[in-house]
């Protein structure tokens, strides 16, 4: 069994590999555009990209991709309005590559009002407490509706602390339901004229055994990329980065290789260097609303009283607009104030930080010094301001 449904003239193209790491740059084709890997994506649970409009997430910020959720825009505004809007690009006016969630790990994360069997998954709505159910066939139709760029796969993502029996019988319908997702996907069509890829999902815990399985089971399917599950969540991250490694040893070098919701700027350049594309994760949109910055020189707790009459710029090194107009002093005040200022600005810095991060990376693993700028950067990186 494979995908068969491929994008016309290509999906990715890998230009280097560093000779030093794993790390590679590349391209993504999709019918939005192009994106440079490797590249951090945005993520827009709702459709939106919190606390940031249009015009910030792609001239400021130069997002080349952001991230929907299946399972939160299933619920609202409701595959109706999606589908007469003409899929999502056109209801949230974003025109670039956009990826959807399956909504395994958001309805994973409903414990309590969730019900697993090998069909599926009922579960109730966080909204209103109605019952709904998700099949990877309904997925699959769900995702098609939503209308993004590449759409992953329904898996199961067992929390950080699962044992090996759970984790095997966890993996072993997350493969029985990625068959049925790709046998769905290849019986479907996109509804609105531009192709969708399907990304199957490597799970396994921390199981080293079980994530070859899977690493080789989906490779099997030969997809237009994969993405590795399953992590960044509560196991310890020496683990994760290990993980990493056993899946990326397996995973074809010729396809992009997704890590999802992971992480920090550290857990990212980490990443990249065991030969991770793709990233995505709330802490940059979180923790800017939440006054922490992530900056070239360190971490910065804007609500530290240290702020209150610094009146140099928020980021002298910043690339956003928000880095150079406001300084410090004042937006200490604005999180203060629990003023809405403060959690625009403080998204758009991070988030702009970054896509900063990511295309220093792609440029030095382009010039080979990729190692060496790393270990500097990490340096800076583990610093408190
Ligand atoms: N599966 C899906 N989405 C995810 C994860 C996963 O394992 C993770 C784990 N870090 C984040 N988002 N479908």
């Amino acid at each position: 069994m494979t995908i068969t449904d491929k994008r016309v003239g290509g999906f990715f193209t890998l230009q280097h590999s560093d000779t030093n790491s794993a790390a590679r740059a590349g391209r993504i084709e999709t019918d939005h555009g192009t994106i440079e890997t490797p590249i951090f994506m945005p993520v827009g649970t709702v459709g939106s990209v919190k606390a940031v409009h249009l015009r910030e997430i792609k001239d400021d910020i130069n997002a080349q991709i952001i991230l929907g959720n299946t399972y939160h825009l299933y619920l609202r505004p409701g595959l109706e309005v999606l589908e007469a809007a003409g899929g999502l690009h056109k209801f949230n006016g974003f025109d670039r590559p956009m990826l959807t969630d399956s909504g395994g790990f958001q309805v994973f994360s409903l414990t309590g009002i969730r019900k697993l069997t090998e069909d599926g998954c009922e579960f109730r709505s966080h909204i209103d407490g109605s019952k709904h159910f998700f099949s990877p066939e309904r997925v699959m139709d769900i995702e098609r509706t939503i209308g993004a760029d590449i759409m992953m796969a329904f898996d199961e993502c067992p929390p950080g602390t699962a044992n090996y029996a759970y984790a095997r019988k966890s993996l072993t319908l997350t493969h029985n339901w990625l068959k049925r997702c790709v046998t769905q996907f290849n019986s479907t069509q996109p509804k609105y004229g531009y192709h969708q890829a399907l990304f199957p999902i490597v799970q396994g815990c921390i199981y080293k055994d079980l994530r070859q399985e899977s690493a080789h089971f989906v490779t099997d399917l030969d997809a237009e990329g994969y993405a590795i599950g399953g992590l960044a969540v509560g196991e310890p991250t020496d683990m994760m980065y290990e993980m990493i490694e056993v899946v990326n040893d397996i995973l074809p070098q010729a396809k992009p290789r997704y890590l999802m919701g992971v992480g920090t700027p550290i857990n990212i350049l980490e990443g990249i260097e065991r030969g991770v594309d793709m990233f995505d994760c709330v802490m940059p949109t979180r923790n800017g609303r939440n006054a922490m910055l992530f900056t070239s020189e360190g971490i910065i707790n804007m609500r530290n009283a240290k702020w209150a009459k610094d009146f140099s710029p928020v980021d002298p090194n910043g690339t956003s607009f928000v880095d150079l107009a406001y300084t410090k002093a004042y937006l200490h005040h604005l999180y203060k104030a629990k003023e809405l200022l403060a959690m625009q600005i403080g998204s758009i810095h991070n988030l702009a930080f970054y896509l900063w991060l990511v295309r220093e990376a792609r440029k030095h693993i382009l010039a080979n010094d990729f190692s060496t700028w790393k270990k500097m950067m990490v340096e800076k990186l583990s610093c408190r301001l």
